[in-house]
């Protein structure tokens, strides 16, 4: 009789990874059960084995109650996940690749906003304070503190969204230069001015219709070209994490004077050229010059006295070149897939 217990215990670990809960109980525990007879033949047991089969039969009947409930509880948990919620906003419903809920209720960071963190903690460590631009201005702000007057031909490499009222979604940061020098001052003045900015464009892989500038401004006396490059240069072999040669381009801006496009050289190839540069070795990032002595005035500065310098640099871009994505049109569209996985 005992050996029939071994055997049955053999079918039995085979069943238990075939069956549901309810057919275990069935073939099992039912009053016409493999178990429930077997405990009917006790009584035809010799007595000296009786208890030893006793005994095993009651172990094998409490594990198998044990699986069954078991399976039971697992089939429970699997139809409370489940369970679908309309209003999720992402893949919650999907029984692959979730997230545990504690963390879908939080939230978590965008990958613009982390490598935003990681600028200004650079900027902090250079002694520089940070101001976020707004994300609704005006001409003043936009235009005439910055050395366009009405009509310049100029305002037109600013294209962006006016409202009835004419307020105007900022087209770049430097929108807070003005802010930044009446605040900040007397100087010396070393401040961070990151926000988002908007401009009425075509898109492309490039291209944003919205997108992050990071704008810098340092003022005080005597500061000179040198001491831009050498900032610009510091944060961004910190931020990139490796040495870079620069250079510099000409460019035009109404409010600085001179100003100059600030061209790195490519961190992936060192030169070689590589898809990042478009083969050319070199990569332009942003642009930057010396604050125009009317910039300084509108700001409550005397140009006799002081110089500073300004740049103003795309996040969206800064990030995609640091984490290789072609298209910084992706870091917006709201694949949630995509961001995890950056
Ligand atoms: C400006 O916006 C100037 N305000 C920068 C500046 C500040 C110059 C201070 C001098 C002193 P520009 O239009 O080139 O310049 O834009 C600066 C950076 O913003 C670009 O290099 C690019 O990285 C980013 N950028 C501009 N337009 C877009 C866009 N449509 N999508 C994504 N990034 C953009």
């Amino acid at each position: 009789m005992i050996t029939t217990l071994d055997n049955i215990k053999n079918t039995l670990i085979e069943d238990i990874n075939q069956l549901t809960g309810g057919q275990l109980k069935q073939k099992y525990l039912s009053k016409d059960g493999v178990l429930t007879k077997l405990f009917k033949d006790i009584k035809d047991i010799e007595a000296s084995q009786r208890k030893e089969y006793g005994e095993q039969l009651n172990g094998l009947k409490k594990d198998l109650e044990e699986t069954i409930l078991q399976k039971e509880s697992n089939i429970n948990n699997e139809k409370s996940t489940v369970s679908i919620d309309p209003s999720a906003p992402f893949d919650v419903n999907s029984s692959k690749d979730k997230r545990p809920h504690i963390i879908d209720l939080k939230g978590s960071s965008h990958p613009l906003m982390e490598e935003l963190e990681i600028i200004l903690d650079i900027f902090q460590r250079m002694g520089f304070d940070i101001l976020e631009s707004r994300q609704l201005d005006d001409d003043f702000h936009m235009f005439e503190s910055l050395n366009f007057p009405k009509g310049h031909p100029a305002r037109d490499m600013y294209d962006t969204f006016w409202t009835d009222e004419n307020f105007v979604l900022p087209a770049h940061t430097s929108t807070m230069q003005n802010r930044a020098l009446r605040r900040f001052g007397p100087p010396p003045i070393r401040v961070i001015l990151p926000g988002r900015c908007f401009r009425n464009e075509a898109t492309d892989a490039s291209h944003e219709h919205t997108f992050y500038q990071i704008e810098g401004i340092y003022v005080d006396e005597a500061i000179s070209m040198g001491n831009m490059q050498a900032t610009i240069k510091e944060y961004l072999e910190q931020y990139l994490e490796t040495d870079l040669e620069i250079k510099m381009q000409p460019a035009y801006f109404p409010f600085t004077e001179p100003d100059v496009e600030f061209v790195i050289s490519c961190p992936f190839c060192n030169k070689k050229g590589c898809s990042t540069c478009a083969n050319s070795g070199w990569i332009e990032l942003m642009g930057c010059g010396m604050i125009h002595p009317n910039v300084l005035l509108a700001g409550g500065l005397d140009p006799q006295k002081y110089s500073g310098f300004a740049w103003g640099v795309g996040l969206d871009r800064l990030v995609a070149i640091k984490r290789g994505i072609n298209d910084i049109r992706k870091l917006r569209d709201g694949d949630i897939n995509f961001l995890r996985a950056l």
